[in-house]
This record gives structure tokens, sequence and C-alpha cells, in this order.
């Protein structure tokens, strides 16, 4: 499934990486597809949404629905 998420919080490169991370920990294989500009996190995953979103919130950022 492909989702995408409103992430506020993320203000360098290092956040950037710590999202995805925080993804690929959960999925090896999803895609993550960052546009820090734009606050948008675009994620292509086998696990659920809420799953997806609980992960990055648990890393510190926001995620705006
Ligand atoms: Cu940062």
């Amino acid at each position: 499934m492909k989702y995408n998420f409103n992430v506020q919080g993320m203000s360098c490169e290092h956040c950037e990486k710590a999202v995805s991370r925080a993804i690929r920990q959960l999925d090896r294989s999803a895609d993550v597809q960052i546009d820090r500009a734009a606050n948008k996190v675009e994620v292509d995953s086998s696990e659920s949404a809420e799953v997806l979103k609980q992960a990055i919130v648990d890393e510190g950022y926001t995620v705006v629905d």
C-alpha cells in the first residue's frame, strides 16, 4: 500500500534519515520518499498506516491528518 503522511518537525537531513530508518525497521522492504520542504513522507509498505504513523511519532515527529 502507498501512504502519504504529513510529518511536522523534520528540520534537517538527519531527521529524514531518522524517519526513514524508523520505517525500515518495521518493514525492510518499504520504499520511503521524503520531501522535507513539503513535510511529505510517502511510504510504500505492507504495514498498516497506523503502525507506520506510530513509528514516526515514536521517533519524535508529529503526523498531521
Ligand atoms: Cu534533523
